[in-house]
């Protein structure tokens, strides 16, 4: 009986011992598999970045749709200019090598490395309207772009008739000197004899497919065409990479429709990018004097341009007898008054600089700086304003997906913006 009972323990010891191993092994892989919690978004505690007196009266139509509480970065970080030979460069975006793909507004794109050398002129592109806000506009690497060697990209096509947003594909060639087999496959019709508010910004999303953004050329006889699915003028755009409608786009079966449009009501949306939690599409565009906004953007819906606006004209009078909501018409989650004058914008995706992973980063032009938005919940909530005494026009922000942000000015520079 003794031996029994010290055999007894001895198997219920080995199978403690085995189970509290297992349990281990267990907590480990628990470990493992976990995912990293996402940073928690820091919401704004200090007085609003915006001191200025609006250009409007205007009363927003919730809490928090302007004028949000400030933050500010506490991870120290550095901005070191890589160039500033840049001709009028439009986009900045990163290629899976790491290297930064830039467009130049005359018609040309660089292949910049993160030290900042630059290629010399890739060239290979059609003729482009580069007076004002056209030119060679926007870049994007296909997804398979290690294969493929795919480049798409937006332009203000030149024609005898005038010019529109267009959207192109073409190969960078094996020693990245042109765009071999431009192909154009997609135009933002009617042609239109100005050079304003061409949009654009061109973003894939997870399908492989493609979003991008056009102007509603600025003129006043133009300027309603943003309210019509007949025309090209002031829409976010979903194609496939031959230049088709996506299956599923809402008006593909809307008489009278352009089957390619997914979103419409915007003025001039020179700011495009996918959540990198969410996968939502967001977008940036200019109001005229007040009434820049930020749209969270859905298919089919109506984004408001010119019938709700939180801007007036340049002369100070009201648009659409100063109406700002209307059932029906979506509300920009968020507006500057006076304005940021967005242009390209990005999410950041990494978590080098904790407190910024997946805020939104949109490079202003007239205000001269970036701004850092906090976003929760679909809400902003917080803002700062970064590179405030460099006196740029910020063009474009690029995710470098390295932990760092890239971007470039109307100026000619190349920056980077990364943790010190
Ligand atoms: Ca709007």
């Amino acid at each position: 009986m003794k031996y029994f009972n010290i055999l007894a323990i001895m198997v219920l010891a080995l199978f403690f011992a085995s189970a509290s191993c297992e349990e281990q092994k267990d907590s480990q892989k628990e470990e493992n598999v976990e995912t990293p919690i996402a940073q928690k978004p820091q919401a704004g505690t200090l007085p609003p970045v915006e001191t200025q007196k609006a250009n409007t009266n205007y009363t927003p139509a919730f809490e928090g749709q302007t004028r949000i509480a400030g933050v500010k970065t506490e991870t120290p970080y550095e901005v070191t200019v890589l160039s500033s030979e840049l001709s009028k460069p439009w986009a900045v975006t990163t290629l899976p090598d790491g290297r930064l793909a830039i467009t130049e507004k005359a018609g040309n794109m660089r292949i910049a490395t993160k030290e900042g050398s630059l290629s010399p002129k890739i060239t290979g592109f059609p003729a482009v309207d580069d007076r004002n806000q056209g030119g060679l506009l926007d870049v994007a690497p296909a997804p398979d772009f290690e294969t493929s060697r795919m480049l798409y990209f937006t332009f203000a096509e030149k024609t005898a008739q005038g010019s529109l947003t267009a959207v192109g594909k073409g190969k960078l060639s094996a020693d990245e000197t042109k765009i071999e087999n431009f192909q154009t496959i997609f135009r933002a019709i009617p042609y239109f004899d100005n050079s304003m508010h061409f949009g654009s910004r061109i973003v894939f999303d997870k399908n492989g497919n493609i979003f991008v953004s056009t102007g509603e050329r600025s003129d006043l006889k133009t300027r309603p065409n943003a309210q019509l699915l007949s025309t090209g003028h002031g829409k976010v755009i979903h194609i496939t990479t031959e230049g088709k409608p996506v299956d599923g786009n809402p008006f593909i079966n809307t008489e009278g429709a352009l089957p390619e449009i997914y979103s419409y009501g915007h003025r001039n949306a020179q700011g495009l990018d996918i959540h990198p939690v969410t996968q939502e599409l967001w977008l940036s565009e200019m109001g005229p004097r007040g009434g820049d906004e930020i749209n969270l953007i859905k298919p089919g819906k109506n984004y408001g341009w010119p019938t709700i606006t939180y801007g007036i004209e340049y002369s100070g009078q009201a648009i659409s007898n100063g109406a700002t909501q209307k059932e029906g018409l979506e509300q920009p989650v968020y507006y500057w008054d006076p304005v940021l004058s967005p242009s390209g914008m990005a999410f950041y995706s990494s978590n080098a600089i904790p407190e910024w992973q997946n805020n939104l980063f949109i490079g202003g032009l007239n205000s001269k700086h970036i701004a850092r938005i906090v976003l929760k919940d679909n809400k902003v909530i917080g803002e700062e304003r970064l590179l405030v005494g460099e006196n740029q026009r910020f063009r474009d922000v690029g995710d470098g997906k390295d932990g760092a942000l890239y971007a470039v000015t109307d100026e000619g520079r190349l920056y980077r913006i990364a943790k010190k």
